[in-house]
């Protein structure tokens, strides 16, 4: 090997008087101890050899071939063995003309192609620079980290064109996949049963009382939100809970006049602004407002309340603080307070209702005989949440159906094991279930928690989105899926 590298046939034959054994020794002793691939530690010595050939300005022949340490280049470019130090980019396709540097062994792009980055791309297709930031053609991107200017690469000028912008009302400014990007908030349900919430913190437990409540507001100092406030009251009677619920949005409006939904047209109540939809169908009323509020009441009482995580740590009433922690849900002045569920309750009670009852009636809920007990946990009854096979087996692993099993107890001895009550139970886990996008099975039959449907459509368990058509206002809203359960056409 000695003899072919220093024979005058080579091409590295002309750089003798570089200090071919210090270069040697210096990269193969190295490399020697990682390899023993001895041809590829030979083409590592060879390449710092020619590279210090033409850095002292010495000529040398082309030393490499395709059998003897080749290179291979990536797409669009070809090895040269005295190429520019200077490679033609996108900001500067004709750098290699004014270069003064030695020429080096490199791999150049193909005639037409310049750099962008490290790839060789077509001249056509460079992309933009924006405060030092390398982008591609039609490249859509954020100048700022405010999200207020929007750029776009020009394909034809190769500049961007920026234009002042801003992120929509349900989104924040912040990195998605490490690109600023406008992020949409989520949102995170709400529960309240008339004697059972589920706050957004998902701390669950009890409150009974009949008197008027604050469910939500919006407190603290947060900038950008709107106020949203939204009261119940219930009795404690589930018979008649079912239209006892108030809520101040609750007044639809009256024109009933070619309404269709999925695609049937119908007698409908619904309240459209540019802002907020309100409407009825079938066993719920709904309210749908652009600022990332979502509220439903069902026919048994169960209000659900869905709000955007822009709202968090700026809640205030029933629903909690939103702050992600559910060990401090029961405040009523600030997150370091510490309210038992009666003071809780009591705390967010607004109006005078001098015959209110805050608690259960007579001051202490019922107990429930050990006869009763075994009745009512019984596949028939409140088992069905727990039962394997059953018709919620798909949420188990979405919400611990054991509280719902428990609540469903002890309201049935609340209610001392009335029909109404095991509905309201089911249909409390229902609406949680759907929350979380988990299917449920329909668990409702003639005869048992059987809503009475309009004419012309019927007890469904969709999970899909249903098409609105409020006609005169030549709208069509599609509604999310699992907005619950619902009469349909
Ligand atoms: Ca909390």
């Amino acid at each position: 090997m000695h003899e072919y590298i220093w024979s005058p046939q080579n091409p590295l034959y002309l750089c003798l008087e570089v200090n071919y054994a210090k270069i040697s020794a210096a990269v193969s002793l190295f490399d020697l101890c990682s390899t023993d691939d001895t041809q590829k530690v030979l083409c590592l010595v060879l390449e710092a050899y020619a590279a210090a050939c033409q850095n002292a300005q010495i000529q040398i022949g082309e030393w490499r071939n395709s059998t003897f340490c080749p290179v291979s280049c990536p797409l669009n470019s070809h090895y040269k063995s005295c190429g520019s130090a200077c490679p033609a980019t996108c900001e500067d396709p004709f750098s290699a003309r004014s270069c003064i540097l030695a020429c080096l062994e490199t791999c150049q792009c193909d005639p037409g192609f310049v750099l962008d980055g490290d790839t060789c791309v077509p001249l056509s297709q460079c992309g933009c620079t924006h405060n030092g930031y390398r982008y591609h053609i039609n490249q859509i991107f954020w100048a700022d980290e405010g999200c207020t200017e929007k750029c776009v690469c020009d394909p034809h000028t190769h500049q961007t064109q920026c234009h002042l912008d801003y992120c929509g009302p349900n989104e924040y400014c912040g990195l998605q996949y490490g690109v600023r990007s406008c992020v949409p908030h989520h949102q995170q349900t709400y529960m309240y049963t008339g004697h059972h919430i589920v706050p957004f913190d998902q701390h669950d437990h009890d409150l009974h009382g009949t008197c008027h409540y604050q469910l939500l507001g919006i407190c603290g100092q947060k900038q950008g939100l709107d106020a949203i406030q939204v009261y119940v009251q219930t009795v404690g009677h589930l018979e008649s809970a079912l239209n006892v619920l108030q809520c101040e949005w609750c007044a639809c409006g009256k024109n009933t006049e070619s309404t269709e939904v999925d695609g049937v047209k119908r007698n409908m109540l619904y309240l459209f602004s540019p802002t907020t939809l309100a409407f009825s169908l079938g066993l719920h009323t709904y309210i749908y407002t652009d600022n990332g509020f979502e509220f439903s009441l069902s026919k048994e009482g169960i209000v659900s309340i869905s709000l955007s995580s822009k709202y968090a740590n700026a809640t205030c009433g029933l629903c909690g603080n939103f702050n992600s922690d559910p060990a401090n849900e029961l405040t009523a002045n600030g997150p370091e307070e510490h309210l038992s569920p009666e003071h809780f309750g009591k705390a967010w009670r607004s109006g005078q209702n001098p015959w209110c009852v805050e608690g259960c009636l007579g001051g202490s809920c019922p107990k429930c005989s050990s006869e009763r007990l075994a009745r009512f946990s019984d596949l028939e009854a409140c088992g069905k949440i727990l039962e394997v096979n059953g018709p919620f087996r798909n949420c188990h692993g979405k919400v611990d159906p054991s509280s719902f099993y428990k609540h469903c107890i002890s309201d049935l001895c609340l209610h001392r094991g009335l029909q109404p009550a095991l509905c309201h139970s089911q249909a409390e886990y229902t609406a949680v279930c759907l929350s979380y996008k988990a299917t449920v099975y329909a668990w409702r039959s003639p005869g048992f928690c059987y809503p009475s449907c309009p004419s012309s459509t019927s007890y469904s368990m969709s999970s899909a989105s249903i098409p609105l058509c409020l006609g005169c206002k030549n709208n069509t809203v599609e509604m999310p899926p699992n907005v619950g359960e619902n009469c349909l056409c």
